[in-house]
């Protein structure tokens, strides 16, 4: 069984070849065990060192006195560490077997490896970051881009913490306001503080609800959006990519059915991280590698958050065409009409039949392309203003929590309209709390740590 009196070391730099790599140890004995393995000119020993200051030595292995790497050691010693216990930082050269050596070495010596997420995880039980605050960490090691940064990077700051310390805060004095008054349960006090005590948990609800309203959107920025660019062979797909993404990383020729497979890529769009899938051209075939690839384009499109579908604009619509309109009907898609550099053949009339925003692109003169990331932007987030008010949510967990605190506190209000009694209300209220607990961690379960935990890398 792990205890969290161990004292654990990983790599915390990733794996392969880089100008430093470091190990780190956290824990009570992790002064003294790095202590052990470490020589420098003059004998200093890390026991008396400093906190915070660099120490320039040696990685020496106990066992045979061998020199294994030329180190920098950094201390920091409770509580004024990541993870308020003493952390010993060993800086060697990157190379894969330096770090691996000197991890091997530590654990030798009395440290035992660290699980996924272990420093961050003992970082939030010993107090220093709330519980979003940890899950932020992950989400800034994963973030694509500056925006999704920024977001994680506001709720590692506390921002979610302290609005939901907040709406916390007075749901509390809420309770106690409705209790002082099942004290004292004369009529005409009665009605007044019902009334009163309603209004302010409505307004506790709206709080609640703003904030799991603001995960629709915020998600993107931490969870990327999926856009699948479909149509049928040689209306210009591959191509489309490529511009995107300014680069050639597809194949294209002037033959139908050149793409075979998904081809996926990223592309920031104002911060949106977008993962942007190329698919091969639908039609019916009786070739089976192309129709490997068009089941895989159909399943594209299933699983997308939105989709540019495109038709030639140098060509009629064809029957191909219309059956693909047929396919994408009610979901979320623009109408992307192909080469439009060269003259128009197409008639629109059907394709804006079916509703959806249409518009013009050429990656020859490159017309289109700006409108089109536009629309991307614009397909889940219509209503995202960089300047927002307050904190947003980003993270499914604590949507649902937030979902539910919700709805214990409208049952409270009903309960409390309709007279039922007190005892009633406050199981609601009691649970509203509860819920707002699990996201910043005042209260969890071992199970929900080692799920949130483990979707860490090793080191962090
Ligand atoms: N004039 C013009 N030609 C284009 C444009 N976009 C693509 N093409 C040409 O159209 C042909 C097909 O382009 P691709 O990008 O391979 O088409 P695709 O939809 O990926 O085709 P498949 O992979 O076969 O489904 C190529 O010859 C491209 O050079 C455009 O905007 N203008
Ligand atoms: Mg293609």
């Amino acid at each position: 069984m792990h205890s969290i009196e161990d004292t654990i070391a990983a790599i915390s730099t990733p794996v392969g070849q880089g100008g430093i790599g470091i190990v780190r140890l956290t824990g009570p004995k992790a002064v003294s065990i790095a202590d052990s393995v470490f020589r420098c000119r003059g004998g200093k020993r890390l026991s008396s060192a400093p906190s915070r200051r660099a120490i320039y030595g040696q990685v020496v292995d106990p066992a045979d006195n061998r020199i294994v790497d030329e180190v920098l050691v950094l201390i920091m010693r409770a509580p004024n560490s990541y993870t308020r216990e003493d952390v010993v930082e060993i800086s060697s050269h990157g190379g894969p077997v330096s770090v691996r050596s000197i991890l091997e070495i530590v654990v030798r010596q009395g440290s035992r490896p660290a699980d996924p997420g272990e420093f961050t995880k003992r970082a939030f039980l010993n107090g220093r970051l709330s519980l979003d605050q940890a899950e932020a960490v992950l989400d800034i090691i994963s973030a694509k881009t500056s925006e999704s940064m920024r977001i994680a990077g506001e709720q590692l700051r506390g921002d979610l913490t302290r609005k939901l310390a907040d709406i916390r805060d007075r749901l509390i004095e809420i309770s106690a306001y409705v209790e002082a008054y099942l004290d004292f349960p004369e009529d005409e006090i009665e009605h007044a503080s019902n009334e009163t005590v309603r209004k302010r948990l409505m307004e506790a609800v709206t709080e609640v609800k703003r904030l799991s309203a603001s995960f629709e959107e915020a998600r993107f920025f931490r969870e990327g959006l999926a856009v699948a660019i479909v149509g049928r062979p040689n209306v210009g797909k591959s191509s489309l990519l490529n511009t995107l993404l300014q680069k050639d990383r597809a194949i294209v020729t002037d033959l139908p059915g050149t793409t075979r497979d998904l081809i996926e890529d990223f592309l920031n769009i104002s911060g949106l991280p977008v993962r942007i899938i190329d698919t091969a051209g639908i039609r019916k075939s009786d070739e089976v590698i192309e129709q490997e690839g068009i089941r895989r384009s159909m399943q594209a499109i299933g699983h997308a958050d939105f989709i540019a579908a495109l038709f030639d604009g140098s060509e009629p619509l064809c029957q191909e065409d219309l059956d693909l309109l047929q396919i994408i009907r009610g979901k979320n898609a623009v109408a992307v009409i192909s080469k439009a550099d060269l003259p128009r053949a197409v008639t629109l009339d059907r394709i804006a039949a079916e509703g959806m925003p249409l518009l013009r692109l050429s990656t020859v003169t490159g017309e289109g392309v700006e409108e089109l990331k536009k629309s991307i932007f614009a397909s889940h987030l219509c209503g995202w203003k960089e300047e927002r008010e307050g904190a947003v949510v980003t993270n499914v967990r604590h949507k649902t929590a937030l979902d539910k605190a919700a709805g214990s506190l409208e049952k409270a209000a009903l309960l409390l309209a309709q007279r039922e009694p007190l005892e009633l209300f406050s199981i609601e209220m009691r649970s509203a709390l509860d819920m707002i607990g699990e996201i910043t961690g005042t209260i969890t379960t071992d199970d929900i740590l080692d799920r949130i935990f483990s979707s860490f890398c090793i080191g962090k």
